[in-house]
């Protein structure tokens, strides 16, 4: 039977949001693939085919719910989003009239759609607006603001023309963006070397030429021993150096003592394989490709880590460079309008943030904040008293450290909200859970692709919800209605249609809605452009091995090397990763990946298996602090570093709505007590490994 209409549109399985085709049959989504006009070809990862088991799963918030227990009791009662909004209205009224309107905090998983949050928020009064990248990827961001001036998404990886990829902390292959994959895929078919630095065999180890196996919490020493060998054996891009780099001399300076002897007691790495690298990376200068990482919130060092690559890109002279990071284009850049943005709608806030970000830490990007800082000031009412949270697309009792100790901060909040299109631990311990339509249900405004060829795109409803929930912004709309009787203001995100958004939003950018039928984006250049600078965003115009803004927060980006600690007898440091064919801990319950992979398992080095008594298969109980986060199968093999216990993280639910996930498999997090407090002072990030655990056979 042939498909009743097709819907392009946009996964939202992940974070990468790849453009998809939708089948239709019966007015219901039938068939997912990678959009054909994208580079993608059609191809889609497991993930985004297991969208349709995710729409038809009843086992998800199905209408709004309001506590009417305890908090985390799940005890509830049912209401209709009419009432569901005027009760969170009401609250949010209630609140701001006592507290103010910076008394309300929003985090949200960042990404291209934030700009109605952001919208939110502003109209509301508020700066609290934050991200979830305290656990994610803050480090790097702040290490590329300090390198380079920009953020990270400012340079592209040009991986299909790049002939050294090196991934370090970064496991590209399983740790999923499709099209990156892809080209990371052509870029070795075409003889490009891969080399993988990580402490565990990962399968973009299984690609790769050269595997280093590191000591955990060792890259630091690593990465300094190969700026040692690129400066005293002169194979950085001098010519590169002299026009782009500044603080050359300092560097020069501060890793004399960086030898690769000297980091071969720390990482375990011989000697000469660091100096032979630093040569095969020469060799391909200015075609190399270090990447700097994605989910580096792991050590008290990490911001450093993350700096250190983008310092090796520079010194082989690849950042700004096809075939290595080169720039990418915002509309602007190419002579195009950008996409009006919603946050203009209301004048900027300018009450401080509630996180201490712009003002007590100024080097670091207000953007989105730091929420972790953000629940100091719930808990403790400094800088002031921080009343309610909403919560929209981030789960913190999974996505941060000690999740026990979190609850405790939030219980100085009169609301917490949760939107979600799944149950999460989150959803289960607030006062209200609006239920989020799949993306499959639901629309998105449209959002702006910076790139080689930079884009608009959007997301489009491929069929109605088969449950009672609504679009992300039927909620947010809906609840800036019912404030506007308050706060006048709020009329202006008052919006009763998408259609209304997107014509806002395409004003003067000579794009009509229409022009997104065709194939579901609309490329606003014709091909790749490489664009050259002159000068960097940094203080000093340059690419910055010492940070100008950094010092003027008194801090020293060029940090002395400290060497981790070595677990202690019987003890293993924590480690954790991801995995092909589950999201985070949100697709742990869905019925198709639930099937691919139910647990978790307990990666450790057969040489401590043995000292253990354990083998291969056996059910362990892992512990920090002495106590047990639960049990799990031990996975013994040689492909790991001795000191590290690595599991997948997202398992370990305990939520009896969740019949397929519920008790299989461990919850990384609740063996890191005490890590909301553990951080990287220099890069804002948590360090989620700088904690030990203890394996016991069960
Ligand atoms: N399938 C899938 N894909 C995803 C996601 C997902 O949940 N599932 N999530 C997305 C998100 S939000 C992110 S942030 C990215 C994350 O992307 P990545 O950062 O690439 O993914 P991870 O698996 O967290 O970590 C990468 C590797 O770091 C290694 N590692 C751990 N400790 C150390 C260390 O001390 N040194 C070194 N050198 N390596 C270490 C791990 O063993 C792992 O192989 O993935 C994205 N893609
Ligand atoms: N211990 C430990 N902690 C970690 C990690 C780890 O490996 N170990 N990984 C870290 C990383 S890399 C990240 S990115 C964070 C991830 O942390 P989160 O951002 O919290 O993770 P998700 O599970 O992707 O999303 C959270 C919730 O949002 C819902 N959701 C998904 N898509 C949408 C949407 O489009 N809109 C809305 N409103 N809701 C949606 C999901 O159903 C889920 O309940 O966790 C971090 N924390
Ligand atoms: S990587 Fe997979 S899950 Fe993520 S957006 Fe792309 S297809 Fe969807
Ligand atoms: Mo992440």
């Amino acid at each position: 039977m042939a498909a009743e209409e097709s819907v392009y549109s946009v996964c939202g399985m992940c974070s990468v949001r790849c453009p998809i085709l939708v089948e239709k049959r019966n007015g219901e989504a039938s068939w997912i693939m990678g959009n054909p006009h994208s580079p993608l070809k059609g191809g889609l990862c497991a993930r985004g085919a297991a969208g349709i088991a995710l729409e038809r799963d009843t086992e998800r918030p199905a209408t709004p719910l309001i506590r009417v227990g305890e908090r985390g009791e799940g005890k509830w009662r049912e209401a209709s989003w009419e009432e569901a909004l005027d009760y969170v209205a009401d609250r949010l009224k209630e609140i701001t009239a006592k507290h103010g309107a910076r008394s309300v905090l929003w985090s949200d998983r960042g990404g291209p759609f934030v700009d109605l949050h952001q919208a939110f928020m502003r109209g509301l009064g508020s700066p609290n607006y934050c991200n979830h990248d305290a656990s994610c990827a803050r480090n790097v961001q702040h290490a590329a603001l300090s390198v380079l001036g920009m953020g990270r998404k400012l340079v592209a990886y040009d991986f299909r023309n790049a002939k050294h990829i090196i991934l370090q902390t970064r496991n590209i292959l399983e740790a999923i963006n499709v099209a990156e994959c892809n080209a990371v895929m052509d870029a070795l078919d075409k003889g490009c070397k891969l080399s993988v630095i990580d402490i565990r065999s990962s399968v973009s180890a299984s690609k790769a030429s050269n595997f280093f196996m590191v000591r955990p919490g060792t890259d630091y020493a690593f990465n300094l021993a190969i700026i040692h060998e690129l400066i005293t054996k002169k194979l950085y891009q001098a010519d590169y150096v002299a026009k782009y780099v500044d603080g050359f001399d300092a560097l020069s300076a501060f890793v004399q003592p960086c030898t690769p002897e000297w980091a071969e007691k720390e990482t375990g790495i011989p000697a000469e394989r660091i100096t032979a690298f630093a040569q095969e990376l020469a060799e391909a200068a200015p075609n190399v490709i270090w990447h700097p990482g994605w989910m580096v919130a792991r050590y008290n060092d990490s911001f450093n880590v993350c700096r250190t690559a983008y310092i090796i890109n520079a010194l082989l002279g690849s950042v700004g460079v096809k075939g290595g990071l080169p720039l990418v284009n915002t509309p602007k850049d190419v002579g195009r309008k950008g996409l009006k943005k919603l946050v203009d709608l209301f004048p900027k806030p300018e009450e401080k943030r509630a996180d201490g970000v712009g003002w007590k830490h100024p080097q670091f990007d207000a953007g989105p904040g730091l929420v972790n800082l953000a629940y100091d000031a719930i808990a403790t009412g400094d800088p002031y008293p921080v009343k309610a949270y909403l919560c929209f697309r981030h789960d913190p009792l999974m996505a941060m450290p000690d999740p026990e100790a979190l609850k405790r901060k939030w219980e100085g909040l009169d609301l917490l909200v949760s939107v979600t299109f799944s149950w999460s631990d989150t959803a289960w311990h607030s006062d209200v859970v609006l239920p989020l339509s799949t993306y499959l249900s639901r629309e998105s405004i449209i959002a702006s692709k910076a790139g080689l060829k930079p884009q608009f795109f959007v997301r489009k409803r491929a069929m109605q919800p088969l449950l009672n929930t609504r679009a992300d912004w039927e909620i947010l709309c809906g609840l800036a209605a019912r404030l506007s009787d308050v706060n006048p203001e709020m009329k202006k995100l008052a919006f009763t249609s998408i259609e209304d958004i997107w014509n806002y939003q395409l004003q003067d950018t000579g794009v009509s809605v229409a022009d997104f039928d065709a194939k579901g984006f609309v490329e606003l250049a014709d091909a790749p452009l490489y664009r050259e600078v002159e000068t960097y965003p940094t203080p000093s115009g340059k690419l910055e091995m010492v940070s100008g803004k950094w010092s003027k927060a008194n801090i020293d980006t060029l940090k002395p090397y400290a060497s981790p600690a070595r677990p202690a007898p019987g003890e293993f440091r924590i480690a954790f990763g991801r995995v092909g064919v589950h999201t985070q801990g949100h697709t742990v319950n869905n019925p198709l990946l639930h099937e691919q992979m139910p647990e978790n398992v307990a990666w450790m080095h057969t040489s401590r298996a043995e000292e253990l008594g354990i083998a291969d298969g056996d059910m362990v109980e892992v512990a920090s602090a002495g106590k047990p986060a639960g049990r799990m199968k031990a996975f013994v093999t040689e492909c790991i570093h001795p000191e590290a216990l690595f599991m997948v993280h997202g398992f370990g639910h305990r939520l009896p709505v969740e019949s397929r996930a519920i008790g299989r498999g461990v919850a990384d997090q609740e063996l890191m007590p005490g890590g909301l407090e553990v951080w990287d002072r220099s890069g804002g990030g948590l360090s989620l490994q700088e904690h030990f655990v203890t394996v016991r056979k069960a």
